[in-house]
């Protein structure tokens, strides 16, 4: 049955997504950001996607909403909080524990978010019958960042990530495409003058320039999104992150302003992932990593990607008391978790890593692997 419209849609609309849990909601016409589509061709063309093949295959489509959808005429712009309530930084330079990204301690926003989105979508549809709808978090071809900045949820600040004036850097994005045509709010207000926290906290050089980011550098792409072997010149500036990075969102100072995430209980730290001991980490098989990691994004990249990334952090550790399990680790199934658990040792003990080299290379034909790594 229609929902009664006794005040524009519009407004109706931005009450029921506040009702929902989003702590932003904006409006914007389908086509009001018309550099996106060169801007995304640019950074293709530079390779900054590194090995994220996905994001040229519907670049056509990932480039402008009627792209992907010709009937599309407003997108609906959601931004869901998930600030910390404890500093982000808090756990830099702990050697014997890992530090995972404030965006992966809780449940996987892709489920809360896109569970909330339908429910906004079919409320739209009850309110105005006859509209089309689709909704969209992040796997889409869909440009989240400036559609939300063109439906006034914030701007894209150096770092690139869209930033909010009351939620600061901490918004996971969503999108309802709709064939309804709204009125639109108009671009975000506010921008970050001549502040550079971002570019300066970044530990591997990801910003090219401001507002560019070559994902290929960025420690979220290189523990997350990459499969292989870690590029030696990364390895030391990933320090003790093992799954993604938050230092350019953390040094922002726009999230003065953004008080914790209280709304979404969905995204409270699991205690066990808000100070994980890379020791336990690393003596995960994959039937208990997959227990450990249960509705966490984290369970996406499976056991021997996390492996190495905890190898990373325990190479960096300085610690040996983390030598038994990166020894334990060499004679690992998995030709990644071996050729990191190498490289961990050479940092760890370089005179233990030497006498086991050369007996490792002759016995086990591991040559290719230990070459890419140690
Ligand atoms: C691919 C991707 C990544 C890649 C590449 C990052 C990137 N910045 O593109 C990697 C794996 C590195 C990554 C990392 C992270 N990601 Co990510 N990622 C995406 C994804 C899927 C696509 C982004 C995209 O389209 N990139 C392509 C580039 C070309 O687009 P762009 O960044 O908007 O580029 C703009 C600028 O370069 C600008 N520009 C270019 N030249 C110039 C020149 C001037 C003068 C100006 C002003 C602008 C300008 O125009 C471009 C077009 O708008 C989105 C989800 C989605 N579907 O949108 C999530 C998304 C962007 N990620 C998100 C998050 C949370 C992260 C991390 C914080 C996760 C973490 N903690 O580890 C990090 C942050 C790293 C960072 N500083 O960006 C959130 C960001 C939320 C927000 N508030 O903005 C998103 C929106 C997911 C979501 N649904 O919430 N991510
Ligand atoms: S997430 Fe980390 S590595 Fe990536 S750009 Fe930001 S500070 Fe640099
Ligand atoms: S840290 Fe400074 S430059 Fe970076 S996004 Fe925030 S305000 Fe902009």
């Amino acid at each position: 049955m229609p929902v009664r419209q006794d005040k524009p849609i519009e407004v109706l609309l931005k009450a029921k997504a506040a009702e929902i849990g989003f702590a932003a909601c904006g409006i914007a016409d389908a086509d009001a950001a018309p550099r996106t589509a060169e801007r995304l061709r640019a950074w293709l063309d530079e390779g900054a996607h590194g090995d994220m093949l996905w994001m040229e295959e519907r670049a056509e489509q990932r480039g402008s909403p009627r792209g992907l959808w010709p009937a599309v005429r407003s997108v609906i712009a959601l931004g869901m909080s998930y600030a910390p309530a404890a500093d982000p930084l808090a756990l830099a330079g702990e050697g014997e524990v890992g530090r995972i990204s404030v965006y992966a301690q809780g449940a996987d926003y892709h489920d809360v978010v896109k569970r909330r989105l339908k429910e906004l979508a079919r409320w739209l549809v009850e309110a105005a019958p006859g509209a089309d709808v689709k909704v969209f978090v992040d796997t889409a071809p869909v440009m989240e960042k400036p559609l939300s900045e063109a439906a006034g949820l914030g701007w894209q600040g150096k770092h690139t990530n869209l930033v909010s004036r009351s939620h600061g850097s901490w918004l996971f994005l969503g999108a309802i495409y709709t064939t309804l045509a709204l009125a639109p709010d108009g671009p975000g207000r506010g921008g970050c003058g001549s502040c550079d926290a971002c570019q300066a906290a970044c530990p591997t050089d990801a910003f090219p320039a401001p507002y560019r980011i070559d994902a290929r550098r960025c420690i979220s792409y290189l523990t997350i999104e990459n499969k292989g072997p870690i590029p030696r010149e990364f390895r030391a500036g990933i320090g003790n992150r093992i799954y993604g990075c938050d230092d350019c969102l953390a040094v922002c100072p726009w999230n003065k302003f953004a008080a914790a995430a209280q709304a979404n209980l969905a995204f409270h730290p699991r205690a066990e992932l808000t100070v994980p001991y890379l020791a336990d980490l690393l003596a995960l098989d994959d039937a208990a990593f997959r227990q450990v990691f249960a509705g966490s994004p984290i369970k996406r990249i499976g056991r021997d990607r996390m492996l190495r990334n905890c190898l990373i952090a325990a190479g960096n550790s300085g610690s040996a008391r983390l030598l038994p399990p990166v020894v334990a680790l060499l004679d690992d199934p998995a030709p990644v978790v071996r050729g990191a658990a190498a490289w961990a040792l050479a940092q760890l003990d370089p005179a233990l890593w030497a006498a086991e080299r050369s007996a490792r290379m002759a016995a086990e034909a591991d040559a290719d692997v230990l070459a890419e790594w140690a």
